[in-house]
């Protein structure tokens, strides 16, 4: 089977990065847009668009039935989601499937089992992907609690099972902060995610995050394109991420890579996905969550691997046998996130327009963006404006380049992370490889 038309279930720069491998691909494409994105690029470069309700995420991009409605009347045979905003809801996964309508990302079943982080990760510690020492699933009285907590020994972290991102997240140092933690760590993920069900780990102390990427056809044929390097976050919002990562070598790769396939083949997994990793001072690697969706942070993959990540997931999609193999890595490949944020103030959301813009170019500088001058960002969503991301012959050059290439980026009329990355890039900790994910906190304290 092959699509014809592929409805994109979201905006901003993902839209457009799906809408140009369509192009590429020959398939045609339909916008959706809520009527804060009237003269937004997506809705430009899409052969057909459908305006699917006001600007609030929750009556546009969140709702299922207007989707479902503009795949139906364009005709669409698939969808593709994006991040974020449907991409990880199951419903919607199967409302498509039952509307005959192809999901471009896994099954129902997939998304659920993998959004519930305790049966994910019992899953994958039956198949022998590393897990981080802590509770055999929930756990759901105080006594156990304390008694699991005592054979890993302290520090510990709670986690709610319907969690990830950081979301509901309690460390407990010792055992007379236990009960309180506990208390609260569940009351907080009933009011979240209105599921209460916690379970206990082992608290690495300032982890790496490096996650593997993952991609499976429907044939059983799984392949993994190496690393990336996301430890540069801050409030568990990724602001640097790059290929590879820093700490890796031949052999953890092939370790990571394995352990991520052997994850995927045992779920018959289906599409791209990311299995995230902790990995300690010791080069220890943990399985944390896994990741049902293409990430903001694919194009450092594309990079190094000379891949188009969302013309394979269409592929896979579409019932293509995938077994070429990823050719090796080549290179270095960062990422910046630039936001509408003011990073002298907290990262303060800084949504207005853009009044000029002056973007940089040149040998190795890739920019995704949806923006052009005198575009409006507005409030409702997320604050991305662009992806600057730069591929170097090694890490050295990469870094190098990063520096001209921010040199060369005006954006005026709003606050953006462009002057934060510079400082970074100024950094000697980060410059020599030398972080985790306590960098922000402690080389940019406000
Ligand atoms: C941890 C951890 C240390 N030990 N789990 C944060 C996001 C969520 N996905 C899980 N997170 C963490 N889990 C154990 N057992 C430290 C973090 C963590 C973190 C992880 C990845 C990237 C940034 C982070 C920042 C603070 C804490």
């Amino acid at each position: 089977m092959s699509f014809k038309k592929i409805l994109i279930a979201n905006r901003g720069e993902i839209a457009l990065r799906v809408i140009r491998t369509c192009k590429e691909m020959g398939i045609k494409t339909v916008a959706v847009y809520s009527e804060a994105d009237r003269n937004a690029l997506h809705v430009t470069f899409a052969d057909e668009a459908v305006c699917i309700g006001p600007a609030l995420g929750r009556e546009s991009y969140l709702k299922i039935s207007s989707i479902i409605s503009a795949a139906g009347i364009t005709g669409a045979d698939a969808i593709h989601p994006g991040y974020g905003f449907l991409a990880e809801n199951a419903n919607f996964s199967e409302i498509c499937t039952e509307s005959g309508i192809k999901f471009i990302g896994p099954s129902a079943q997939m998304i659920r089992m993998m959004g519930d982080k305790a049966v994910a990760k019992d899953t994958m510690r039956r198949n022998n992907v590393p897990v981080v020492p802590g509770s055999d699933g929930i756990v759901d009285s105080l006594e156990e609690g304390k008694r699991i907590a005592q054979i890993v020994g302290y520090p510990v972290i709670i986690k709610a099972v319907a969690g990830g991102g950081g979301k509901g997240m309690r460390i407990v140092h010792e055992e007379k902060e236990f009960e309180n933690a506990f208390t609260m760590a569940r009351t907080e993920a009933e009011a979240s995610f209105m599921n209460g069900d916690v379970y206990i780990e082992k608290f690495i102390e300032n982890p790496r995050h490096v996650e593997i990427q993952v991609m499976c056809d429907q044939f059983g044929n799984v392949y993994h394109y190496g690393e990336r390097d996301c430890s540069v976050q801050r409030r568990h919002q990724k602001l640097i991420e790059e290929s590879p990562s820093p700490v890796m070598t031949e052999e953890l790769r092939r370790k990571m890579g394995e352990a991520a396939i052997a994850g995927c083949k045992a779920i018959n997994y289906e599409g791209a996905g990311t299995i995230e990793f902790l990995v300690d001072k010791h080069r220890n690697f943990y399985f944390m969550e896994m990741n049902t969706r293409i990430q903001v942070e694919h194009p450092v993959t594309e990079m190094v691997y000379d891949v188009d990540l969302i013309r394979q997931q269409i592929l896979v999609a579409m019932g293509a046998n995938v077994d070429t193999p990823p050719r090796a890595p080549e290179g270095h490949a960062i990422e910046f996130r630039i936001n509408a944020e003011d990073p002298d103030n907290n990262f303060r959301p800084s949504p207005g327009r853009i009044e000029s813009l002056h973007v940089p170019g040149g040998f190795g500088v890739r920019l995704d963006s949806h923006v052009y001058q005198s575009y409006v960002i507005p409030p409702y969503y997320d604050s991305l404006i662009a992806k600057l991301i730069i591929w170097g012959k090694n890490r050295e050059f990469a870094i190098n380049r990063a520096k001209r290439a921010l040199d060369e980026f005006y954006i005026e009329g709003l606050k953006t992370t462009i002057p934060f990355h510079r400082k970074v890039l100024e950094n000697e900790y980060f410059v020599s490889g030398d972080f985790d994910t306590s960098f922000i906190d402690t080389h940019f304290k406000q």
